[in-house]
């Protein structure tokens, strides 16, 4: 029997494991920022279709309410108590799977980062996400080379300085999964994208995590958008501390990212396959990959585009992740080009 905050018919993780035993241990814990086990599971009351119900204010949620968090961590996730996480952003080597563009079109990697002695977005207050931005923003302002660039701050978003492909930048307020975890507060005060001059990198501060690290190609060179991602991330950890756990790795708002936090997928035209849906996710299934529609989370899949990405974040590494993608793409192409 589980706690009744949650609605009857919600079937989230973190309803499953908040037992009444647990919940009299938890009830009045904070964390050391006063973050409290209400404050983290507003979303999955509010929300009756949440999955996991759950988000982190700082990193020692995590440890102060493990006993919600480890067993809707290890179920979500699949990850056997006693495992621990093990990062790899080295770089790799991989062949063009779609050198025409025949049928991938574009490539999005993104890798999600929360700095360890700030509040997380959940909990941060205006007066610390302001630091934040301040923090971030010179770091970003000091990369050098195809990652040189310029920041944009949604404060300006009126001003003449965002001209309509800057607007296009940027990312739009929290669902209502995210507004009811916190993550909306004060939006767009210190908000912000940055974009380097060439193609490869973009910067999300302040959105669902502090930093969404993100590199997108028109191309389906996997390893190119892998390496560069990659390196962005590692020039940025020089400057700051990033949240990390032994067991669970890089520590985000939502569990659901902890781990790599990284989502590495393609958006891809499957004409034959659309038809042979059960084949497609057979296959899909198969490489642990995930598909989503054509505009992201929770959207339909137009004109037979898919977005197609990797489905696990723990317990796996960065390196392995994106070879097990190439492998999973490699073995789609082959059965589209068969039919
Ligand atoms: N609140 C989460 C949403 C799950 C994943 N999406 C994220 N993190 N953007 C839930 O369904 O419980």
């Amino acid at each position: 029997m589980t706690i009744s905050v949650f609605p009857e018919k919600s079937k989230c993780l973190a309803k499953k494991y908040l037992f009444p035993a647990v919940y009299k241990l938890l009830e009045h814990k904070e964390t050391g920022s006063g973050f409290t086990l209400l404050k983290a599971i507003n979303s999955g009351i509010k929300n009756v279709d949440s999955s996991i119900g759950i988000y982190a204010g700082d990193s020692m949620s995590y440890n102060t309410f493990a006993l919600i968090f480890d067993p809707a961590i290890r179920e979500y996730h699949d990850f056997p108590e006693g495992k621990k996480h093990r990062s790899d952003i080295s770089r790799i080597e991989l062949a063009n799977l779609d050198p025409e563009k025949r049928y991938i079109r574009s490539t999005r990697i993104r890798i999600a980062r929360n700095l360890n002695n700030f509040d997380f977005p959940p909990h941060i207050n205006l007066l610390f996400r302001r630091k934040l931005e301040k923090k971030v923003v010179s770091a970003l302002k000091s990369l050098k080379g195809n990652f040189q660039g310029q920041y944009y701050s949604f404060k300006d978003y009126n001003s003449s300085k965002y001209s309509g492909s800057k607007k296009k930048l940027c990312f739009p307020k929290g669902d209502r999964f995210q507004d009811a975890a916190g993550i909306n507060s004060d939006f767009p005060e210190c908000r912000g994208v940055f974009k380097s001059f060439d193609k490869p990198l973009m910067v999300w501060v302040n959105e669902e995590d502090h930093l969404r690290v993100i590199s997108l190609r028109l191309s389906a060179d996997i390893a190119k958008v892998y390496n560069d991602v990659c390196m962005a991330v590692d020039k940025l950890s020089h400057h700051f501390d990033f949240a990390w756990h032994d067991t669970y790795g890089y520590l985000t708002s939502c569990p659901t990212n902890i781990g790599t936090s990284m989502r590495a997928g393609v958006h891809i035209q499957l004409k034959k396959l659309a038809q042979k849906r059960t084949i497609l996710n057979d296959l899909v299934n198969s490489y642990n990959l995930q598909i989503r529609g054509t505009k992201g989370e929770k959207t339909r899949v137009e004109n037979a585009v898919f977005d197609i990405s990797n489905l696990q974040r723990l317990g796996i590494s960065e390196y392995e992740t994106i070879q097990n993608l190439h492998k999973g793409l490699e073995s789609i192409i082959k059965t589209e080009k068969k039919l």
